[in-house]
């Protein structure tokens, strides 16, 4: 795991934009990001044990998966969005990057690699993207009734309770 800020600058998604400026642990846990590196599968059930979480699944995102479609999905995955309950990701093979919003509303990019597993709290704006070696493959975690639909960014998504608990929770309001 490594984070930093996003450059901004045109060019394929799947680059490293990296504008060489480090993020720092504090900062992302500000932020309420939670991550931890579990070469042992039975850390990632006791996550998921201790959290509530019944359900998983697993996806590799790859065109030698996903074929022709996989472009599509690229992209899609790069809407920048929110859901309503914590997203809960671990990286079983290969990598790619989340890019979360930062207190000004700019991209802090989250590199992960194998066995990095991530925990982004509901309500914080986010996307993702696999990187130039095009190959994510990665355990997704869920309760019984997942409410991570992504609901993309716009004038509604600001106005979510789960996104002002969020916004309030970060910015230490009463
Ligand atoms: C998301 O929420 O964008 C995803 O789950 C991406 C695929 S999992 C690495
Ligand atoms: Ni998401």
């Amino acid at each position: 795991m490594r984070a930093y800020w996003f450059d901004n600058l045109p060019g394929d998604q799947r680059e490293p934009h990296d504008s060489g400026r480090e993020v720092s642990p504090e900062y992302l846990s500000k932020l309420g990001i939670l991550h931890y590196n579990y070469p042992d599968v039975e850390d990632v059930n006791a996550v998921a044990k201790q959290r509530d979480y019944k359900n998983r699944d697993e996806i590799t995102i790859s065109p030698e998966t996903m074929g022709d479609v996989y472009e599509e999905k690229v992209k899609m995955f790069f809407n920048e969005h929110l859901h309503e309950d914590e997203e809960i990701r671990y990286i079983l093979d290969g990598g790619g990057f989340f890019d979360v919003r930062g207190k000004d509303d700019d991209w802090v990019r989250i590199q992960l690699e194998k066995h990095d597993l991530m925990i982004m709290p509901a309500g914080i704006y986010h996307r993702f993207t696999t990187d130039t070696k095009n190959y994510t493959k990665a355990m997704r975690l869920f309760k019984e009734d997942p409410k991570w639909t992504p609901l993309n960014r716009g004038a509604e998504t600001d106005k979510n309770q789960y996104r002002k608990q969020y916004v309030n929770a970060r910015d230490g309001a009463a």
